[in-house]
């Protein structure tokens, strides 16, 4: 199935009921007074993040989700049935927004979350409430207000804590079944991978993170080349990004260097924030050389790259490297939130102090 992960839909709330103009006919009761309900609340549509879900494939279709009117109220003072609320499912991970003015309305990023997107419209109110000193038989009721109505637009980030970038081939997808239970397809073909897939990586002792493997990137694929550079928002929740290069590509004019440059430019075409987000170097299939020559070539790919951050030589096909690598991304994802709470904490304080402070 085609991998969908942009979708628009239109929501519409239902119509509240119409009130009632009723009056009391009752034996022995000659002028009974207005006893007209109000009519019901039209149902409200909301989003609601669920579990298993991992595309917007049941939304290609642009279709309208709208919640059931209200029942309009009727005599003895009865109120109308409310409509019932619409809940319609998304998957984890879904930005929502207004298709008119772009307007975020709200991003479902835990399970269970739920998003009011179309608020029901009230019920008209019966004859009973127009009652009066001056007009103890009103005629008049509301007719009820109608749903709000919006077309939405829905975009599909996946969460990980990790994701992978490269070209097509670097060997992406055999790292995540090395470290993980995902088991996504490995192929020696370019563009294997199509869709984004999850892997929970555990590390031992309940430590573990998700990693996220996306397609192979090429030159040109902010133009559209290749699968283009749309996947790469699926990287956007990460907090760190895995390049991974081939340390022996087949093709003898490949040059490992200029096809990591080259994969940066891409990726800062995408999203400059993007690229400043903290990247390591992951140099792939080292099992292809002797164990000298690919730390040989490795050190020279550092250099030549003068990449600062880490850096570690691996085979994703044999495993070698891949346990240290896994480790390495847990203390740093580790350290980084004991920094993130330090900081919550310490903001925490200060707004205490100020509220504290006298006058
Ligand atoms: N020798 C060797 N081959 C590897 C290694 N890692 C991956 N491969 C092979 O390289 C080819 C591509 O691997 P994939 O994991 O499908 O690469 P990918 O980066 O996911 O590729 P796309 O999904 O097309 O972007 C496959 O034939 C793998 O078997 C490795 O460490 N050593
Ligand atoms: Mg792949």
């Amino acid at each position: 199935m085609k991998f969908v992960d942009e979708a628009r839909i239109k929501v519409q709330g239902g119509h509240g009921g119409r009130g009632s103009t009723s009056f009391r006919r009752e034996k022995f009761v000659p002028f009974g007074g207005p006893d007209g309900g109000d009519g019901g609340h039209g149902g409200s549509v909301r989003l609601k993040a669920i579990e298993g879900m991992n595309t917007l494939a049941d939304f290609r279709v642009e279709r309208t989700f709208k919640a059931p009117s209200g029942e309009p109220g009727s005599g003895n003072g009865c109120t109308g049935a409310a409509g019932q609320d619409l809940t319609v499912a998304v998957p984890i991970g879904t930005v929502v927004r207004d298709a008119e003015t772009g307007e975020e309305l709200g991003d479902l990023t835990r399970v269970g979350e739920l998003l009011l997107v179309a608020q029901g419209g009230k019920g008209g109110w019966g004859n009973t409430r127009f009652k009066s000193s001056t007009n103890r038989a009103p005629r008049q009721f509301g007719p009820g207000l109608p749903g709000e109505k919006r077309a939405l637009e829905l975009e599909l980030r996946v969460i990980a804590d990790v994701g992978l970038l490269g070209l097509p081939n670097a060997g992406k997808s055999t790292l995540i079944r090395a470290v993980s239970a995902a088991r996504p397809k490995v192929a020696d073909y370019p563009f294997t991978t199509l869709h984004p897939s999850l892997g929970v990586v555990d590390v031992g002792e309940h430590r573990s993170f998700v990693m996220a493997d996306i397609p192979g990137l090429i030159e040109g694929a902010a133009e559209g080349a290749g699968l283009g550079i749309r996947f790469l928002r699926h990287l956007q929740r990460t907090g760190l990004l895995l390049h991974l290069v081939d340390i022996a590509p087949p093709d003898p004019e490949a040059d490992p260097v200029r096809d990591a440059r080259m994969i940066v430019a891409e990726l800062k075409k995408f999203s400059p924030e993007l690229a400043r987000r903290p990247r390591w170097l992951v140099i792939n299939k080292r099992d292809l050389l002797p164990a000298e020559e690919a730390e040989k070539r490795s050190r020279e790919i550092v250099r030549r790259l003068r990449h600062r951050g880490p850096h570690f030589l691996i085979s994703a096909a044999t495993g070698q490297g891949t346990r240290e690598l896994a480790q390495a991304v847990m203390r740093f994802l580790e350290e980084r939130s004991a920094e993130a709470a330090a900081q919550a904490k310490a903001a925490g304080r200060g707004e205490a102090s100020a509220a504290d402070a006298p006058e």
